[in-house]
């Protein structure tokens, strides 16, 4: 059983209960990866605090209805899932400048440029700045670049009204265990 449950950890299968109570490890319109379920917000453009706020809204729940997590801005731990967060909105969001669209995820840049957290509270043990970024600061703000300049790497804003922008939300990848 412990097997089984760390293959769909890793995997984000359908999982179909024999009772007929169908669970996905990733709600629908949810792409699961590496063990967290994303979802791009395209159209809704919003400053950070407020898609923060957003993707916290999400919820993962059971069968039954229970809460099981909330979600957030999405964390980057690896170029894998740097990649794969790039190619979520890379062919769909069209470039509109030499770095836009900018993508929110989840990092806050604090009051130096070194001091940087995720929304998620994971460590930040990744980053992929754009050579020059972050230089928004003091408490600016990460987003995926893309347009011909960053070419998916990131780039940091001001918290201000310009800085609207799509979102990539998470939650993770949250298996059930039958008796
Ligand atoms: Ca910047």
């Amino acid at each position: 059983m412990y097997r089984t449950v760390f293959l769909l950890v890793a995997t984000c299968m359908l999982f179909v209960h024999s009772s007929g109570c169908t669970l996905t490890a990733c709600p629908s319109k949810w792409t699961g990866f590496n063990g967290k379920c994303y979802r791009l917000f395209a159209a809704e453009h919003k400053q950070f605090d407020a898609a923060e706020i957003a993707c916290q809204s999400a919820k993962l729940v059971d069968c039954q209805g229970n809460v099981l997590a909330s979600g957030h801005l999405a964390s980057v731990h690896s170029q894998e899932e740097q990649n794969f967060l790039f190619e979520m909105f890379r062919s769909t969001l069209h470039h509109t400048s030499s770095w836009n669209p900018q993508v929110y995820i989840g990092m806050k840049v604090g009051s130096q440029s070194n001091l940087q957290s995720w929304t998620d509270g994971s460590s930040v043990d990744y980053t992929s700045w754009f050579s020059g970024e972050p230089n928004n600061g003091p408490n600016s703000r990460g987003a995926i670049a893309s347009g011909l300049h960053a070419s998916g790497q990131w780039a940091d804003a001001y918290v201000n009204s310009k800085s609207n922008f799509p979102y990539i939300c998470q939650l993770p990848c949250t298996v059930y265990q039958f008796n």
